[in-house]
Formats: structure tokens, sequence, C-alpha cells
């Protein structure tokens, strides 16, 4: 397999001007005919051959300004097609036969429940016609799409429509886009789809149709979507200053999708899970999915698509920009304080593991195999929080100004995550040139800190170090902005300098660095508020001090970083405990007895913000305590956690069964304080059921039977699954024949079950792919099976007989063999295999190697560097 790698990039010698494409959909096989207009850059005089990317398309023919090429004038070999003799100007035509039918890998043009659609991010274009596969060509697009009338009436393509008309049983619409765009932005949509309909006036006052499709049984579930697309559009102008371009906006729902979602240009296409939602079919935390998700794509049309990526080594350009960018979006639309600890959670649960691990890169990578590989939490969300350090260093009015710059400047431009903090630079004066190690390194830096106290005050020491990543042995100090404040005993921030403040942001840059705060004494320290870089904190507190700053800090970040402190230093004394299980249960009470007493104080707070006292309750996951236990034994690990949460729920008992009565609704309501009731609720329901306590079950069944919304019965049938309540098997039966037709909530279905602890629970998995509606070509419900059981089932994925690893084995090789991208992406689950105690690694490793002998190119970039 081919590495591609930063340094070598080399500009194009031609661009493409104009696209005419011509799409021409039958049963079977679809014809493409593509004219191309090229043009020379002026810097490569002399140049007059061009490779184009195309992959399994069957040459129909080729011609050079209307004339026919013969076979000595072109190549086409392992995925290129070489050109010669191109003039300084000219078209090159082609005709080639695809066949969307057979496409299970969902890249390029495939089928989709009867609905044709494309994703061509990143390298998808190529599996439709030939064309110079890379983001820093951009061209004017036309296409024309024909199918059948009556099957396909609706055809749809980037842009504004031009012209339509029948010809026979057929019909054809042409599309034109004025936006000169990449060509992983093209979409392209044929099918028979329901759709909502509404409008949304711009700042400069042009109105914008916004049409929202979907399969016509799910058009009651469009209203969430539509709402959050206008309240994104709206922010974007108030928040970015950024303008729709185009007068439609369209998004469709498909159900076959890799991702969850894409935001080709003017024609977003969503995976369903990530557009539809209906209080009856979708959980609060989908709802506010989809609302992420939507704004997400919608920025993406100035961070992205307006201004793009050079090359693929850019991605995070875009993409670490745009989720910062739903990231405030979402903050402003609900608490901001929770917001930011749901983000917090998520990447240190989840991206944290992956820079600690064989998948270590850089938020700029420098090399890589597959770039669909390279859609990870790093680019994504540590990428968004190197944004956000920007954000704070410049400060919001200067942050804006520099967004100014960087869309004017860029915009129609295809360019580096450079230009990008060049614009920072130049409009706030930084230097920013230290800072950049942040997209270059590799590694989450682990930054400890220890305190003093002496006559001159109190000083906080600060010592830096980024452990080595494959490829990365040495690191350099890399520019923190740590954000504290010093908490006295009644919890008030003191005054820290000469201006008065009471929170300032201290920089670290070097290895060790030390700052005095004169005059201060018996304070408590607020470190790192708000989360204010993304760093492994290491601290000693004193006896106290957690719970102090859990009681009292004004800073949702660091009241809910002091609430794991406490419950990971509990979880590790006994993941670590000498004894038998029996031990561990009576060492867990005493922990829990021990927690009791803050937690109940957090329960007694829990209706000021419902939501982020459950966030303050929730135990961190098993997974999350097996990162920090190496070698790594995932049933001791399960057995410490499991006995925690029993010890938990046992001795708090009467608060649990308090909150799950009190909170319940009696009416159905969506927003923000409705939703944190629930998860609270949700979480006291599951705390009552792990400390076996005898309403538990009546409680959950009530609600399953009733319930006002999905959260509700979801969150029921989960608590009777996952404690193994006596009504679990009788409520799945129920749960399925109630929802049988509503795929989405079927793949919660299988999550749930998948997702059940336990070391029993392997053959469990193995039955659920045996249910008729268990579907390897849908990503979605191999996502809620294979990607639930290897991520969120450590105990039956690391049994001890190495029977999780079998299974996951032949799963990922399954799922490989129709679509290398998910199997990929899920096989990132193996990744903790280096940190394994020796008897779990030889299983793994041995299964996986297997896998390897004939895996894609995807799966097998990413089970070469797990097995390194
Ligand atoms: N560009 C791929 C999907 C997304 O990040 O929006
Ligand atoms: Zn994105």
């Amino acid at each position: 397999v081919k590495t591609t790698r930063l340094d070598e990039y080399r500009s194009p010698a031609y661009r493409v001007d104009e696209v005419r494409l011509d799409v021409d959909i039958h049963d079977g096989v679809t014809t493409v005919s593509s004219e191309l207009v090229l043009q020379r850059h002026a810097d490569a005089a002399g140049v007059s051959s061009m490779t184009f990317n195309g992959e399994g398309l069957s040459l129909r023919s080729l011609a050079l300004d209307g004339v026919v090429l013969n076979e000595a004038s072109y190549r086409y070999e392992a995925g290129l097609l070489t050109v010669d003799g191109l003039p300084e100007r000219c078209t090159l035509s082609s005709v080639v036969d695809i066949e969307p039918e057979k496409n299970t890998a969902l890249e390029g043009l495939y089928l989709s429940k009867g609905m044709y659609c494309t994703q061509c991010e990143a390298e998808g274009f190529r599996h439709i016609t030939f064309f110079p596969d890379r983001p820093d060509v951009l061209s004017r697009f036309t296409t024309t799409v024909r199918a059948d009338r009556a099957r396909f009436p609706l055809l749809l393509s980037n842009g504004n429509p031009v012209a339509s008309g029948e010809d026979g049983e057929r019909h054809w619409v042409t599309w034109e886009d004025p936006f000169p765009k990449p060509c992983y932005l093209f979409a392209l949509v044929a099918g028979d789809l329901a759709c909502l309909e509404d409008t949304f006036n711009t700042m400069s006052g042009r109105e914008v149709a916004l049409r929202l499709y979907a399969e016509h049984r799910d058009l009651d579930k469009l209203d969430h979507a539509m709402e959050s697309l206008k309240q994104a559009m709206r922010w974007d102008e108030q928040t970015y200053g950024r303008e729709y371009d185009l007068d439609i906006y369209m998004i469709v729902a498909v159900s076959h999708f890799n991702m969850g979602a894409m935001e080709n240009k003017g024609l977003n296409i969503f995976n369903t899970s990530c557009v539809l939602a209906h209080p009856a079919t979708t959980t609060d935390a989908g709802f506010q999915r989809v609302e992420s998700v939507v704004a997400h794509e919608y920025f993406h049309n100035w961070s992205g698509n307006r201004v793009t990526c050079r090359d693929w080594f850019q991605l995070s350009l875009k993409e670490g920009f745009t989720v910062f960018r739903d990231q405030e979006f979402s903050a402003d639309m609900n608490s901001a304080a929770v917001k930011r600890v749901e983000d917090v959670d998520f990447l240190v649960n989840h991206q944290f593991p992956e820079d600690q691990g064989p998948m270590a890169h850089p938020v700029r990578p420098s090399e890589y195999q597959k770039i669909d590989n390279f859609y990870t939490l790093t680019i994504y969300e540590k990428g968004a929080e190197i944004v956000r350090m920007q954000y704070h260093l410049l400060g919001a009015e200067g942050f804006r100004k520099a967004t100014d710059l960087y869309f004017e400047r860029f915009d129609g431009q295809a360019v580096t995550c450079d230009d990008f903090v060049a614009c920072m630079e130049e409009v706030s004066g930084l230097d920013l040139s230290k800072f950049k190690r942040w997209y270059s390194q590799a590694g989450t830096p682990v930054l400890s800190v220890t305190a003093t106290q002496d006559e001159h005050g109190y000083s906080l020491n600060f010592r830096q170090q980024t452990p080595p990543t494959p490829g990365q042995a040495e690191k350099l100090p890399v520019v923190i902005p740590v954000r504290i404040a010093l908490l006295d005993r009644d919890g008030e921030p003191v005054i820290l300098d000469e201006q008065g403040r009471r929170e300032v942001v201290l920089i670290v840059d070097q290895q060790e660095q030390g700052f005095v705060f004169p005059g201060v004494s018996g304070v408590t320290p607020s470190l790192l508020r708000g989360f204010s870089a993304p760093v492994v904190l290491q601290h000693d507190y004193q006896d106290g001090q957690l719970e102090h700053l859990l009681a009292h800090d004004s800073d949702g970040y660091c009241r809910w970083a002091a609430s794991r402190e406490l419950y990971f230093a509990a979880l590790d004394r006994l993941v670590k405990g000498e004894g038998g299980t029996a031990n561990v249960a009576q060492a867990a009470e005493q922990e829990a007895n021990q927690l009791a007493a803050v937690l109940d104080q957090v329960i007694a707070r829990a209706g000021e913000d419902a939501a982020q006292a459950a966030l303050l309750l929730a135990l961190p996951s098993e997974v999350a305590l097996g990162d920090r236990h190496v070698p790594l034994d995932p049933g001791r690990v399960h057995v410490a956690h499991r006995s925690l949460r029993r010890a938990l729920g046992h001795a708090l008992q009467s608060q649990w069964l308090e909150l799950s009565e009190s909170l319940l609704a009696t009416e159905l309501q969506m927003d923000g304080v409705a939703m944190g009731r629930r998860q609270l609720r949700n979480l006291a329901l599951e705390y009552l059921a792990a400390g076996d306590h005898p309403e538990a079950e009546r409680i959950a069944v009530e609600l399953f039977e009733l319930p006002l919304c999905m959260s509700e019965e979801l969150g029921a049938l989960r608590t009777l699954v996952h404690y193994q309540l006596p009504g679990a098997a009788q409520a799945l039966a129920q749960f399925e024949k109630r929802w049988k037709d509503e795929a989405l909530v079927m793949d919660q279905w299988f999550s749930v079950q998948a997702s059940a602890g336990g070391t029993d629970q392997v053959e469990r998995v193995r039955g659920l792919l045996q249910h008729p509606a268990f579907d390897w070509a849908t990503p979605n419900r191999v996502r809620s099976v294979v990607g639930a059981f290897a991520g969120s089932n450590p105990a039956a994925f690391h049994a001890e007989d190495g029977s999780g690893y079998r299974l996951f084995a032949e799963m990922l090789a399954k799922v490989d063999a129709l679509n290398p991208q998910i199997a990929a992406r899920i096989a990132n689950a193996a990744a903790r295999l280096p940190r394994l105690k020796a008897e779990l690694q030889g299983k793994l490793r041995a299964e996986l190697e297997s896998v390897k002998k004939g895996a894609s190119a995807n799966l097998s970039e990413v089970l070469g560097r797990v097995l390194s």
C-alpha cells in the first residue's frame, strides 16, 4: 500500500476550470459522461501530461478536444489514468460505466434502500469518473442526472436547478453550482422522497429555500433538524458574520452511510441517525446530536467549502475549526457549562486513549496510507481544542477579526493550517510559532503541578512532558494556557494580582516553570478552568481539597474534574486491592461510605441544574477506568467498577429512590431542563438497580410501559437489561415488537444488548448476529452490535478465554469484505492491545494477525499499527 507524505506535496500541473457531468442511471449500470475543461498552471510550463484518479471505472471512450484518443496516448492502470500530449487548454471527455448496486463500501455512487446517493469525501469521486481527486483542484460543476421518472421523481445535485425535461418514462434535471469546489464536495441523489420545506431570510435580505428530504414515513421526524438549521444559519451570521450563499440548502437523510453526515455544497447528505428526530423514537442525546451535526455541516459551508484544505494532511483545518464552531453553537443554544463538560468528557475518554496508543498521530499528520482512517478524534476533537486555545489567546474580539481575515483572504482557495494560524498572528501580533507544535506533535502532554507555601506566598510549579508516540520519540515543550483561580476557605476565588483579577491564565511554555502569588495562603487551587488546554493534569490535592472544589468551585469543568479524581481514587484502590471478590465488595462499601457525604451534597443541589448533577454523579466508565491501569486486567477492572456502582447504589439508596420518583414528569417537554431531569432520573434508576433495591424493577417497568418519550423508554430498558432484572426479557420482546419497523430505534435495541456487561455475554452477542434484523451491509446496524460490543462492553470483549476476541475477529473479517472503512474504524477498539496483560495480549494478537492476512488496505493499516 502506498504511503502519502506531507513533504511530498506538489501542486497540480493543470486546473480543472469546468466539469460537465451527465449521470445516466439505469438498473445495474450507470453511465457517467464527463467533460473536464483543463488549463495548465502558469508555473507548469513544459508539462503536457496529467494523471486522473479512477477506481473501478469501466472505460467506454476517451476524447481530447472532441478527437477520440487511441490507446497509445493514455494509460489506465492501478487506479490512475495518465493522458499525454495535452495542450495548454483543452477539454477531456470520457464515458465510463459504474455499478452502484454492487457498491457496498459506500464510497462514490451507491444505492441505499432504493435511493441512489453519493459520498465523495475523502476519495469517493474517483469511483464515479476520472478526476484529479485532491482537494486543491477547485472546479465549477454542471451536473445532469437522468433516471426513471416514476421510481426516482427527485433528482438532485449541488447548486441550483437550471433545466429539466422528460424523455419517455425517464426524466432529467440539470444542476449548476456557481461556486468552484473540490470534487469531494460533489453530491447527487436520485430517489422518491418526502420533503419538509421552509425558508430563511439571510442578513442581507435574500430568501433561501430550505428543503429537508427523507423517506415518506419519516416526514414527521424532520422538524427538529429544520429548527436547528435555521438557528445555525442565524448564529453563523451573528457570531462569525457568515451568510449562506446559494438560493437553496438541501439535506437528504439516507439509511446507509459511513459517517454521521457530509457537507456537500448545497446538498448535505446525512446518516438518518443525525437528522431524524421525534420524541417517541429519539433519545434526548439523539436530539442534541441532530442539533449539533446539522449545525456542523452547515458551518462547513464557510469553514471547509468556501475555504477548503490544500491537501488531506490539513483535514483538521476544516474539521477542528468546524467542531469548535458547532460546540460553541450548542453551548449558546443550551447550557454552556454542561456542554463544556460533555465535550471534555468525550475528549478525555476517547481522544486521550487514541493519543496514548498505537494509533496516535498529530493533528496535522505527516503521512498516511488510507486517508479515510484519519477521520479521527484527534483530527476533530483535539483539533477543536487547538482552535479553542487560539480563541482564548486572542480573546473573542481578536479571534473574530482573525477569522474575518481568514475567510476574506482565502475565499475560494485551498489552504493550510499554517495559513489559519498566520491570520491569528497577523491580527494579534502574537508569535504562535511555538504554539504550532500542537499541530505537529502527537501525544497528550502531561502537566504536573505542585503547590508550595512559604514566606513569599503561594506558588504553583509546573512541569510538562509529552510521552513518546509512534514515530516521534522526542517531544518539545508546548504552549499550555492554564486558567486558574485560588479558592479560599469559603470557596471564593481570592485576588491574584494588582489588577484585582480573581482568575488568570498562566502560559506554561517551558518544561518547568513556576508562578508566585504573593501574600496568598490557605487556598485550594482550581486548575485548568474550563479545561483551558487538552492536557492530563496531575496534582496531589491535600485532604479535603477535592471535596472543597466539588462543593464550591464556580467552574463547571473543575467541579466535574474533582468528582472524577474522587471516583478514580476510590476505583483505583479497588482495582489494585489484594484479595477476592468478597473483599472487593467490602472495600467498595467503605469507599462508597466515604463518597456518600459529598455526593449527597451534589444531590441536594440537583435542583439547580439536573444535567450538571447527572454529570457529577455518574461514575467514570469501566473503559476509562481500565485505561489507568497497565498491564490492564479487564476482569479485575470490571469487578471493581461493578462493586463501587453497587455500593454507591446501596449507600445512597433513599436519595436514588427519591430522585427516581420525584423527577417524574407528567407531560413531555423537550427543553434542556426537562432533558437534564430525565438524564438524572435515568442515572438514579440505574444506581437503584445496581444497589439491588427492590423498587428498581417496579419503577423501570412502569416507566417502560408508559414512557413519555424514547429517553425514558430506553433508559428503563437499559436498566432492566444491564442489571439483569427479571422483567428484562419481556421488555426486550415488547420493545422489539413495538419498534421493529423503526431502524434507528432497533439500532438502540441491538446496542443495549451488545453493551450489556458481563463475561458471559459473548454468546449473547453472537446470537444478535443471527437475528433476522441484523444486516452486515448497514453501517448503523453493524455499529450498534459490533461497535457497541468492542467499544462499550470491555468485560465480554476481553473475556479471559479469548472468546470475545474470536468473535471480534470474525465480525471484522465479515464487515471488511463489504465495507473497509467501517471495519477499519471498528478495529480501533483493538488499539489497547499493548496495554493488556500478557495472556490476553497473546490471544488478541493471534486473532488480529489472522484477520490481517486477508484484510483491505484500510483495515490492514489499522491492524498493522496495532500489531507493530
Ligand atoms: N467532512 C466529513 C463529515 C464532517 O466532518 O462533517
Ligand atoms: Zn466536519
